[in-house]
């Protein structure tokens, strides 16, 4: 199978989130992740790399709001002239919200201070000197597949980071930026419907934000209940499109603990919505943090409970784009992963 990766994304290695509580914690999504799923690549053998092409900024804004995106591009330099104004107290080195304007607020906030809050939707999205370079080139990953794809893959790995399925259509979160999985799917579906399906544990709410009136693309996302969980505020059963997409999106909230058997039941019902729709491509945003000993996560998903997610989806029979998003227990993340796409590499 094709794996489209390129070094690029070391250049973003943020010190710290804030975590629930307020906890100053290292980034569990780190350059090390792909260090594992490179290393399981190796073993299984089948792997052939690619690197990305530069597409540009237009499959990026053909999802993200132009406004959003030159904030990415030019906040961090922004920020590291005007922080000494704030007080010699502050460490420049990474940008990070600490404001974020209620919508009613008058309008945007000038500074790269302001609008580092006004622009993300949490704390777990820090912006250093390298983010906007390393998400790019993830998202150009991404994009690199559907092109694979279009020319006839039937299936390819974009082993991107940092993830994306949290981003919006002007907002970062959770260590996403980009979204690349939504870029990828909003190229193929020029080609034809697109089934996005998300087993991320995490509600993919950034994609939801996307395609949430968009009757050509079939959101099926299955996570972690959101009354429980991050991202909180999405994910919930209830939340099914938008105007021509009402009924085009559709959540799948998880019980804690939920184990393989309960997974697949609850894929299989995710599988038949996309069966119904009968879509040309599929892209899968693929989270390895369903994991039952992934350190943010509370499922109980197993290492070959992977394989028999990933030969559930296989069996659509779909040319497929499998988009790398999280997973954090970097002890088992290469062979989770290699795990979920070994049905679709043919074994
Ligand atoms: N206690 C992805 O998996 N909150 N993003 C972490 C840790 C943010 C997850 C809190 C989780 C973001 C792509
Ligand atoms: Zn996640």
């Amino acid at each position: 199978m094709l794996v489209v990766y390129s070094e690029a994304h070391r250049q973003h290695d943020p010190p710290f989130e804030i975590a629930e509580g307020g906890t100053k914690q290292p980034l569990f999504e780190a350059p090390a992740r792909m260090e594992r799923i490179r290393a399981a690549l190796d073993v299984a053998g089948w792997a052939a790399y690619v690197a990305p092409a530069d597409h540009g900024l237009a499959p990026i804004l053909a999802v993200h709001a132009a406004d959003y995106v030159a904030f990415l591009r030019t906040g961090y330099a922004r920020w590291r002239a005007e922080a000494a104004a704030l007080g010699a107290h502050i460490d420049p080195t990474v940008l990070l919200g600490t404001v974020w304007p209620p919508r009613r607020a008058q309008g945007r906030p000038a500074t790269a201070a302001g609008q580092a809050g006004y622009y993300a939707m949490d704390t777990a999205c820090p912006i250093v000197a390298g983010t906007y370079a390393a998400a790019l080139t993830s998202a150009h990953c991404a994009v690199t597949g559907a092109d694979l794809l279009l020319a006839g893959e039937p299936a390819v790995f974009a082993l991107c980071r940092p993830p994306g399925h949290h981003a919006g259509q002007d907002f970062a979160g959770g260590y996403c930026y980009f979204n690349n999985a939504s870029i990828a799917a909003r190229r193929l579906a020029a080609h034809g419907r697109v089934a996005l399906l998300d087993v991320d544990f995490h509600a993919g709410n950034g994609t939801q934000d996307i395609f949430y009136a968009d009757p050509g693309v079939l959101t099926v996302d299955i996570h972690a209940h959101p009354e429980r969980q991050y991202p909180y505020f999405a994910g919930y059963a209830e939340e099914r499109g938008a105007g021509p997409g009402l009924g085009f999106h559709h959540n799948f909230p998880l019980p804690y603990k939920t184990d393989d058997a309960r997974y697949l039941a609850t894929l299989a019902a995710g599988l038949a919505e996309i069966r119904a729709f009968a879509p040309r491509w599929l892209v899968i945003s693929f989270g390895a943090d369903i994991y039952a000993g992934d350190p943010i996560g509370d499922l109980a998903v197993t290492t070959p409970g992977f394989a028999a997610i990933g030969a559930a989806i296989a069996a659509l029979g779909l040319p497929a784009l499998i988009v790398m998003e999280g997973g954090y227990n970097t002890g088992q993340l290469g062979v989770n992963t290699v795990n979920f796409l070994t049905p679709f590499a043919g074994g």
